[in-house]
């Protein structure tokens, strides 16, 4: 039987409210990730796991602030605030989520020199995190997509499993963006689409059991 799994993407306290990169309502889709957690064959996390040296601080840029968008390696890249350094608080899932049904957790971003939006393959698709590999052996072939963040980490795992071949399924009401531009969010979604997953709004998720609130 082809299996589903569900792939809660960086729930992590530095994206949550009072974190250094804090998603707007991100702590609202935490209760989400519990309740869809039982109803999947198999259950993965991912983490951003940054070295403090990471390339993708704006800190590690004299000269530079947040929200600049530089060329490194020629590759673009956005500046941002120090976050998900391996170890500390920050880095850790929030203190609500119920972790007991993870199997897997995929950490990214831990190179110094490029960083890692998609949870398959780093921004230059050059290094595989073996999340694609490890999801083949266990015979899923669904992926339901939920978490942080919309128009970055959501939307790059999301593109790079439809092109693993998945049927792909982005639980957008159990996704929250960054927007550092208005309408980043939206037009992710839109781009999701495109490629080839599935949007699940609220009503999609009767098929889970699950009330999703107001
Ligand atoms: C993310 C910005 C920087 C994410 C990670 O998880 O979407 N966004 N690092
Ligand atoms: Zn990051």
């Amino acid at each position: 039987m082809p299996k589903k799994a569900l792939i809660m993407v960086d729930l992590q306290n530095d994206f949550c409210q009072g974190g250094s990169l804090a998603v707007p309502g991100a702590d609202e889709i935490i209760s989400l990730a519990n309740q869809l957690q039982p109803r999947f064959d198999l259950v993965i996390a991912t983490k951003d796991w940054h070295p403090q040296d990471h390339t993708s601080f704006a800190s590690n840029h004299p000269g530079h602030s947040v929200g600049d968008l530089i060329m490194i390696n020629g590759i673009s890249q956005i500046l941002w605030q120090d976050h998900c350094v391996q170890k500390t608080y920050g880095a850790a899932f929030h203190p609500q989520l119920n972790t007991q049904l993870i199997k897997k957790i995929f950490y990214k971003g831990t190179d110094k020199n490029i960083d890692s939006y998609s949870a398959f393959f780093d921004n230059a698709h050059r290094r595989a995190t073996g999340l694609s590999d490890y999801l083949k052996e266990a015979q899923v072939e669904d992926v339901y997509i939920m978490g942080l963040a919309t128009d970055y980490c959501v939307k790059y795992s999301s593109l790079d499993a439809v092109q693993q071949g998945f049927n792909v399924f982005v639980m957008i009401g159990a996704c929250r963006g960054v927007d550092l531009h208005p309408g980043d969010s939206t037009k992710a979604i839109y781009d999701m689409q495109t490629a080839g997953a599935h949007i699940l709004q609220t009503n999609d998720y009767n098929q889970f059991n699950i009330s999703m609130g107001s």
